[in-house]
Formats: structure tokens, sequence, C-alpha cells
């Protein structure tokens, strides 16, 4: 069997050809999390820090996209009459510009949005997955399970923003369905150092309670591994 340096132990790559197969998912790697004028920085936090996971997750990207492996693209938005949005989330913090408001990138987290697009560096190929969800996690009120499901994919490696909230719980609400899940801990970034951290922690914790928790060297290696025989 093949596996992928991780901790708390080894993870298990399904076989090729065994039916089973292992996605890229991308969590919000949106212009309103990642770049100035967009919801992360009218929330008051330092954007620069998410950009330097950037290149570490196009590598990723590409090698995923080279093996022939499935991607999943996530962006979290809303409709533009709000429908979708809570009143609890829209009303939530005390930021002058919040969800639906004109910004410098168009309407704060909303769908169609400037800002609401992925970074360029990371642009969805067409016939990529991109789920548009409206929670922080990626199967709340969107058809992934499903879609995941069609299409035979069992193990997902999850990257993207933030690590405490839409990664985190994208992947805890995959842990309770039955994936097996694996973070990239250099693919994944916060605003809080000190959350990221955590997080990386307590998803290992227990043997592996949420999942496993590798680096993107790593991963690279073991995918070329398992589904070329090469390791370069
Ligand atoms: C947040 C996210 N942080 N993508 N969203 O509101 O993590």
């Amino acid at each position: 069997m093949n596996t992928v340096i991780a901790s708390p132990y080894p993870y298990p790559l399904p076989a090729k050809d065994s039916g089973s197969r292992v996605a890229l998912v991308i969590i919000d790697m949106q212009r309103d999390f990642v770049e100035a004028g967009g919801f992360g920085a009218a929330l008051g936090n330092k954007v620069e820090l998410l950009q330097k996971i950037v290149p570490t997750v196009a590598t990723l990207l590409k090698t995923f996209r080279e093996l022939g492996l499935p991607v999943i693209h996530t962006r979290e938005g809303h409709r533009p009459d709000l429908s979708d949005c809570p009143p609890a989330k829209k009303r939530r913090g005390d930021s002058t510009l919040r969800i639906g408001d004109s910004g410098p990138m168009g309407r704060i987290l909303v769908l169609g949005e400037p800002g609401n697009d992925i970074v360029p560096a990371l642009r969805p190929n067409a016939g990529e997955l991109v789920i548009d969800k409206p929670g922080k996690g990626a199967f709340y009120a969107t058809n992934l399970q499903e879609r995941l499901k069609e299409l035979g994919i069992t193990h997902l490696i999850f990257t993207g923003v933030t690590t405490e909230v839409c990664v985190q719980t994208s992947m805890r609400e995959a842990n309770d369905r039955g994936f097996e899940c694996l973070l990239v801990e250099d693919g994944t970034e916060s605003y809080f150092p000190e959350f990221k951290q955590a997080t990386v922690r307590m998803i290992q914790s227990q043997g592996g309670i949420v999942g496993w928790v590798t680096t993107a060297d790593r991963l690279i290696a073991s995918l070329r591994q398992a589904y070329t025989g090469s390791t370069s």
C-alpha cells in the first residue's frame, strides 16, 4: 500500500484503479480573503499572511493536474439578494464594511463579484469542480457530498484558508461523512499563526481524531510514487 509520511501515522493512499480516488480540496483561495479590500481585510486582518501559501498550493494544483487527479475549489459567498446569508452572519463583527456592502472589489462576499474570484495563480480549469458555499463548511447547503460520491472520491487533501475556520470546519464535516482527510500544513494559513498551530495539533490528536497532517513535499513525492511509479 502507498502511504504519505504524515502525523500521527502514515496516510494511506487509494491504489491506482481501485475505484477509490484521492482529490485535492482548495478552500476559499478567493480575493475576498487573500487580497486587500475584501472581507478578510474589512475584518481588520493582515491578508499578506495568507498570500505566502499561494505558490505551495499552486505546486500542489499543478501536481494533481499532471497526475490526472481531481481538484475541488470552494468559494465562500452569498446570492446577490443575500437570501442565503443568515442575518446573524451579516450582523457579526464591528466592521464598517459588511457582507453585501460595496467595497473596492465589489460587494463583499457576494457571488459573481470580483472579490469572490479565486486568485489568478489558482484559477480553476474547465471541468474542475467549483463549490459555492454560503457557510464556513464546504458540505453545508451544497451538493459536495453527492458530487464526491459520483466521482468515487474517498480521500480528501485539504489546503486553503483559513485554517481554523473554513478549512477546519470542512475537514470536520468530511471526517464525519467518512472521508479519509489529510491537511497540508504548508498549504493552509490563518490570519492568526497561533490558531493555525492549534488546529494542526488538534486535528491529528487522539490518533487522528479528525485526520492526518503532512507537508506538500511529502505529499507530492508519495503521489508521484503511487500514481506514476516515479519520485521525480
Ligand atoms: C472566514 C474562511 N474566515 N474561508 N472564512 O470567514 O475561513
